[in-house]
C-alpha cells in the first residue's frame, strides 16, 4: 500500500532530567533518520514529539529537589528541546503535555470513550497517607522486598533485585511523604477492559502486522498469550489532567493514557499555527502511523494505545512500531539516578561541533536487535577509521584535487573504461538498497551501504592514482575527478538523513541545494564546470587524550557511587554522622522487664555516666548471659520511655539473616567511654 502521508512520532521524553546517549541511540537518531529520508523522497511527512510533563516521574523528581512540579518541567523542557536541536533532530513540532490544548484533547478523549460506555469502574483498596490525605502512587511506597530483603523497595520494584512488585507485597509499606505506615482506602477507579480487545489485537497485529520488527511482535505476543487485564486509566494524584467526570475529583488522568493523546495534541498545536489541518494526519486511512520507542515502551504503544484508538473510533491505527532494544555504556546499565551517562548537553559543550560524529557512532551501534554497548574507545575508532580515514578523506581528495588541476570547476568526463563503468553501476545501485534497509528500519545496514559508497570512491581513487596520470593524460583526469565528484555528490544525498550536518557542509562544497534521493546514484548530479567551494575537512582526529577524559569522568563517577551509595537507605551527611555519640558501654547490671517477652531493663556503664537503657534483646539473651558485655552504645539519642521506663540511649545490634541479634563489641579488651567513629 502506498500512503499519501505519513505521521511520525517519537516518545515524549520525561521532563525529569535531560536526554542521554541512551535516548538518542534508541529512539530520536532512527526516528530522524527515517523522517529525513522521508523528507528526501519529498513526501508529506510530519514529525512529532514533546516533553512527557505528567504523572509520578516528574512529582518525585520535584520532591527530591524540593521544588515544585512545574519547576521541573519548565528547566528540563527547554533543555531537552534544545539538545535534540542541537542534534539536528528535526520535529515538525516538539511540544510539552502540560499545554492547554493538551489537556483539552485528553480530557475530551476520556469523555468520549467514557460516553461510549467503553470503561468499566471499580473500587479498589489502595494505600493512603493518613497524614498528608493522600493515595499514594506505587512508587511513593516504600518497603521490605519480599524476595531479597531490601528495606527500600519500591511499590512497583525492588531496585535491588529487579523483582517486579506490587505495594501489597511489601512488608513493613511506609508512605515516602510522610514516613508513616499508610492504612487501605477504597478508592474507584476507570479501567481500560484489554480483556474485551484480545480478539481484536490478535488479528490487528499477530495476524496484520508479521511484519514488525521481531523483538516487538514477541513482546506483542507474549502479551496477548498471557491474557490481558484491565489496567486503570485513573490515579489518585494531584499532577495531571483532571478526570472529566463530577465524581471523579481529585483524580487525574493515568500518565500512560495522556501521554501518547499528546502526539495528537502536539499535531493540533502545529496545525494551529501553521495555519493547517490536524485531522489528516490522525484520521485518514491513507496516513502512515509509525512510533519510534524504546522496548520499555513496546505494551503501550502497540497494544493499550492502539485499543484507545479503536475504541474511540475515528483514529488510525500504527502501523509500525520499530521500538529498540538498550544501550549501555561502557558494560553498565546507563542510570539517571547513578548518573552513569553521557547527557547531551554536556558531550554538546565537551564535544562541540562533533554532533554528526555521535549520531554516527550511535547508528552504526544502535541496539536495533539486542542491547549493545557504548563505548569511548570505539566513538574514537569508529570516528578516526571510518569518517575520518573514508568519508573525509575521499571527499577531501575529490574536491582539492579539482581545485589543483582545474581550478576548483567540475571537469567533463571523457571516455570510461571498465573500471568507471563498473563503478558506475555500483553507484546506481546503492540508493535503492539503502532505501529498502531504511523502509525496513535496518538502519545500521543503511548506514554501512552509505560508507560502502565512501569506500567505493576511496578505492576508485586509489584504483586510478589520477595524481599520477596528471603528467600524461589531463583529460583522464577529468573523468576520474567528474566520477569521483559524482560519488561525492551522492554521499551528500545519502548521507543526508544519518550525518545533517556533514551533508550541508558537503553540499556547500559541491555547489548543490535543494537535493532529493531521486538524484542519488546518478552522473549529472555535480554539473560540469560547475565551481567548487573551498575544501574544507569534514572530520577531524580524535585524540587519545579526549576520551581519556571522557572516560576519567565516568571512572570518577564510578567511584562517587561505591562510596556515597548505602543500600537500603538515602545518604546522609557526614556532619549528620558526626551528631551521633557513639560509645562502648559495659552492662553492670539487667534484669527483665515485667510483662514484656522483648525487652531487658540495663544498667550501663558508658565511661561518662551509669544510665538506664531499655533494649529489645529478652528472646535472645538472658539478664545473667549480658552482665559484664562490652557493647556499643548511642548515647545522645533523645531519652524515650518504653513500658514506663525512661531509656537513655541505644544499645546497637547487628541483625543476623535468620532474625536474631548480636552486640557489636571491641575486638580487644577495652574500658568504657571509648568514642567510635
Ligand atoms: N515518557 C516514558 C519514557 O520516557 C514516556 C514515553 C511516553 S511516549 C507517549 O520512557
Ligand atoms: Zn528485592
Amino acid at each position: 500500500m502506498t500512503f499519501k502521508r505519513h505521521t511520525v512520532t517519537a516518545a515524549l521524553p520525561y521532563a525529569n532530567g535531560p536526554v542521554h546517549i541512551g535516548h538518542l541511540a534508541g529512539v530520536y537518531v532512527p526516528a530522524d533518520i527515517y523522517v529525513r529520508f522521508l523528507r528526501l523522497q519529498k513526501k508529506d511527512v510530519l514529525f512529532i514529539c514533546g516533553s512527557d510533563e505528567l504523572g509520578v516521574p516528574i512529582t518525585l523528581r520535584a520532591k527530591k529537589e524540593g521544588v515544585t512540579p512545574k519547576d521541573i518541567v519548565d528547566r528540563y523542557h527547554s533543555m531537552i528541546k534544545k539538545s535534540f536541536q542541537q542534534f539536528g533532530i528535526s520535529f515538525t513540532h516538539y511540544s510539552r503535555t502540560s499545554s492547554p490544548i493538551h489537556w483539552e484533547t485528553s480530557s475530551e478523549f476520556f469523555k468520549s470513550l467514557y460516553e461510549q460506555g467503553v470503561f468499566t469502574e471499580e473500587v479498589n483498596q489502595q494505600y493512603y497517607d493518613e497524614q498528608s490525605q493522600l493515595f499514594l502512587a506505587d512508587r511513593y511506597i516504600q518497603g521490605t522486598c519480599p524476595h531479597c530483603g531490601f528495606e527500600s523497595a519500591y511499590g512497583d520494584q525492588c531496585e535491588n533485585c529487579g523483582s517486579s512488585l506490587s505495594p501489597s507485597d511489601l512488608k513493613n509499606p511506609k508512605s515516602m511523604l510522610s514516613g508513616k505506615a499508610p492504612v487501605l482506602k477504597e478508592t474507584k477507579h476507570w479501567y481500560l477492559p484489554m480483556d474485551r480487545y484480545e480478539d481484536w489485537l490478535k488479528k490487528y497485529i499477530l495476524e496484520g502486522h508479521q511484519e514488525w520488527k521481531t523483538n516487538v511482535y514477541g513482546q506483542c505476543k507474549s502479551w496477548i498469550d498471557q491474557g490481558l487485564k484491565p489496567r486503570a486509566m485513573t490515579r489518585d494524584l494531584d499532577w495531571g489532567v483532571p478526570v472529566p467526570l463530577a465524581e471523579a475529583r481529585g483524580k487525574v488522568l493515568y500518565v500512560w493514557f495522556d501521554a501518547p493523546i499528546g502526539y495528537i495534541s502536539a499535531t493540533k498545536e502545529w496545525a494551529a499555527a501553521n495555519d493547517k489541518a490536524w485531522e489528516p494526519y490522525w484520521k485518514d486511512q491513507d496516513t502512515r502511523l509509525v512510533h519510534f520507542i524504546g522496548k520499555d515502551n513496546i505494551v503501550f504503544h502497540c497494544i493499550i494505545f492502539p485499543v484507545i484508538l479503536k475504541a474511540h473510533g475515528d483514529y488510525i491505527l500504527p502501523d509500525n512500531v520499530p521500538a529498540n532494544e538498550f544501550l549501555n555504556l561502557e558494560g553498565d546499565k546507563i542510570s539517571t539516578s547513578r548518573n552513569w551517562a553521557v547527557w547531551l548537553h554536556e558531550y554538546l559543550e565537551e564535544l562541540p561541533g562533533k554532533e554528526d560524529v555521535l549520531r554516527y557512532v550511535l547508528c552504526a551501534n544502535a541496539p536495533e536487535t539486542k542491547d549493545n554497548d557504548f563505548t569511548w574507545k570505539e566513538f574514537q575508532a569508529r570516528n578516526n577509521n571510518e569518517l575520518v580515514a573514508i568519508f573525509g578523506n575521499f571527499i577531501n581528495r575529490a574536491v582539492v584535487l579539482t581545485h589543483k588541476y582545474f581550478e576548483g570547476k567540475v571537469p567533463a568526463a571523457g571516455t570510461f573504461y571498465d573500471l568507471d563503468q563498473e563503478v558506475i553501476s555500483r553507484l546506481k545501485d546503492y540508493p535503492g538498497q539503502i532505501a529498502a534497509s531504511l523502509e525496513s528500519f535496518r538502519f545500521r545496514e543503511a548506514l554501512n551501504l552509505m560508507m560502502e559508497v565512501a569506500r567505493l570512491g576511496n578505492k576508485y581513487l586509489a584504483d586510478t592514482e589520477p595524481w599520477k596520470v596528471i603528467k600524461q593524460d589531463e583529460q583522464r583526469v577529468g573523468t576520474i575527478l567528474n566520477l569521483s565528484l559524482q560519488i561525492a555528490g551522492s554521499l551528500a544525498v545519502l548521507a543526508a538523513p544519518f550525518l545533517p550536518k556533514t551533508s550541508e557542509k558537503l553540499s556547500q562544497m559541491l555547489g548543490l541545494t535543494g537535493l532529493t534521493w531521486a538524484q542519488a546514484g546518478g552522473q549529472s548530479l555535480v554539473p560540469v564546470g560547475q565551481k567548487l567551494g573551498k575544501p574544507v575537512l569534514l572530520f577531524e582526529k580524535i585524540e587519545d587524550v579526549v576520551v581519556n577524559q571522557q572516560v576519567a569522568k565516568l571512572e570518577a563517577t564510578k567511584k562517587n557511587n561505591t562510596t556515597v551509595i548505602t543500600p537500603g537507605k538515602s545518604e546522609i551527611a557526614f556532619e549528620d554522622f558526626l551528631k551521633m555519640d557513639i560509645r562502648i558501654g559495659r552492662i553492670i547490671a539487667a534484669e527483665k522487664v515485667p510483662k514484656s517477652k522483648k525487652l531487658l531493663k540495663l544498667q550501663v556503664d558508658t565511661g561518662l555516666d551509669q544510665r538506664t537503657v531499655v533494649s529489645g534483646i529478652a528472646q535472645y539473651y538472658s539478664p545473667e548471659q549480658v552482665i559484664g558485655q562490652s557493647v556499643t552504645v548511642l548515647l545522645n539519642l533523645a531519652p524515650r520511655k518504653i513500658m514506663g521506663i525512661e531509656s537513655q540511649g541505644m544499645v546497637l545490634m547487628a541483625e543476623h539473616p535468620d532474625g536474631t541479634f548480636s552486640f557489636l563489641q571491641p575486638d580487644k579488651q577495652m574500658d568504657p567511654g571509648g568514642e567510635v567513629s
